[in-house]
């Protein structure tokens, strides 16, 4: 599986740092929605679903988590950690977070509308859908 992780500009200085997310640039794709999540629990692990269509960047903004990539194939795991530091999830790739730290705060840039027929959170339909 190739390197998902985008590293994106940051413009710092003695007042902090700032991080600019930009349409087909930083950001490889049209972007239509942005959702985020937060009082997450360690006990907890979300997603657990492929997307058909849907493309993503997730951005730990603050805390940490680990995501597992699974493309039919291989599984790759990525630990989130730095807010310039984000993750590319393109269209047909298992997903999972695990491991949210109590400050974990992460967000979303999708590259469509929500549309639960996009997801495939059934992981045998996954696999024949790869094939
Ligand atoms: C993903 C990972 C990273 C909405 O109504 N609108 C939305 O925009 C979203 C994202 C979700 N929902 C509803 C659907 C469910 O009833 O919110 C509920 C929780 O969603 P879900 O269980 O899919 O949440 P996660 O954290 O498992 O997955 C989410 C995204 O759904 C998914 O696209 O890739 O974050």
């Amino acid at each position: 599986m190739k390197n998902n992780l985008l590293s994106f500009s940051v413009i710092g200085d003695e007042r902090g740092n700032l991080v600019a997310l930009e349409e087909l640039k930083n950001v490889p794709f049209p972007i239509k929605r942005i959702y985020y999540l937060y009082d997450l629990q360690r006990n907890f692990p979300r997603g657990f679903h492929a997307h058909k269509e849907l493309q993503q960047v997730l951005i730990c903004i603050k805390g940490s988590c680990n995501v597992l990539l699974d493309n039919g194939q291989v599984k790759q795991s990525y630990h989130l950690n730095q807010p310039h530091i984000t993750l590319f999830i393109d269209r047909m790739i298992w997903r999972e977070m695990h491991d949210f730290s109590n400050d974990c705060v992460l967000i979303v840039i999708a590259s469509d509308y929500y549309d639960e027929d996009d997801y495939i959170r059934n992981y045998c339909d996954f696999i024949k859908m790869r094939d």
